[in-house]
């Protein structure tokens, strides 16, 4: 068995430590942090969500699950950072009000770090209005929004109108993205631009920090 399918079937197992360890051999053996990340991490973090889908394993399972995957991916993280960058704008991330999930919020903002822009993160739960407070205090040019349910997505709309009623709409960049959005979606609402995976939210990041 390959050490990234080892990878994979222990964070489906929950056991973060064995997954800290293989994740070590991995890198220790030159695998990149991207194979690692996509065809160990992700590949078990997506079995797990669709045994979840089909009730084949449930919430606690699924929460050692995403622990095991966090203690991988911390390991990653130097990794993914680009030596010598220099820090290139200021952006805040949050997953919106009512949503709990926050891997892929992480990912994005250990993505966005290593392409060297500052991240205020303003972790799960967070109010429309907490985005634009924070824009405003700290200057940022881009608000990250994640969501990863059809039920919470909406919340991004309301972003978007607290950015308007606080009169900084054209003042800040609102970027969208999670599992349930779409392009579409992020025309739908008004918001700036919408990107399917962590790294190509980086990119556009710093893009749209430079403009
Ligand atoms: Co939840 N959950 N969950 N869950 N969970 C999903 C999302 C679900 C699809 C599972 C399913 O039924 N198939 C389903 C949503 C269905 C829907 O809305 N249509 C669901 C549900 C229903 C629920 C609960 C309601 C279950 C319940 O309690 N009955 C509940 C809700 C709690 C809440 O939020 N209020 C719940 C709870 C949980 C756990 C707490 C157990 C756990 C979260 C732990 C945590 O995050 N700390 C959990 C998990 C882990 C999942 C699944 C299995 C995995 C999500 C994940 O982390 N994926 C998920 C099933 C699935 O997605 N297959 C599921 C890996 C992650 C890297 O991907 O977050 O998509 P993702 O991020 C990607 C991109 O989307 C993108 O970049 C990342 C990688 O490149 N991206 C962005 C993300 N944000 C971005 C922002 C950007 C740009 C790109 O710009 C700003």
């Amino acid at each position: 068995m390959s050490i990234l399918t080892e990878i994979s079937e222990n964070l489906q197992r929950g056991k973060a430590k064995i997954v800290k360890q293989l994740v070590e051999d991995a890198i220790a053996q030159g695998i990149s942090a991207k194979e690692i990340l996509e065809d160990g991490l992700l590949s078990g973090m997506g079995i797990i969500g669709e045994k979840f889908k089909n009730n084949e394993v449930y919430v606690p399972e699924v929460l050692i699950a995403a622990r095991a995957m966090n203690a991988g991916a911390t390991l990653l993280k130097p990794l993914l950072t680009e030596a010598g960058v220099e820090a290139s704008g200021k952006v805040c991330i949050g997953t919106v009000k009512g949503d709990l999930h926050d891997i892929g919020k992480n990912l994005v903002k250990m993505m966005m770090e290593g392409k060297g822009l500052e991240v205020i993160d303003l972790g799960t739960d967070v109010e429309p209005e907490k985005y634009i407070e924070t824009a405003i205090n700290e200057g940022c040019t881009v608000i990250c929004c994640s969501a990863l349910l059809t039920t919470t997505m909406g919340v991004m709309k309301d972003v978007v109108a607290a950015a308007e009623t606080a009169g900084v709409r054209d003042k800040v960049k609102i970027m969208v993205g999670g599992a349930p959005v779409t392009d579409a979606f992020c025309q739908q609402i008004g918001a700036d631009r919408y990107t399917p995976d962590a790294s190509t939210a980086a990119e556009v990041a710093v893009e749209l920090c430079r403009a």
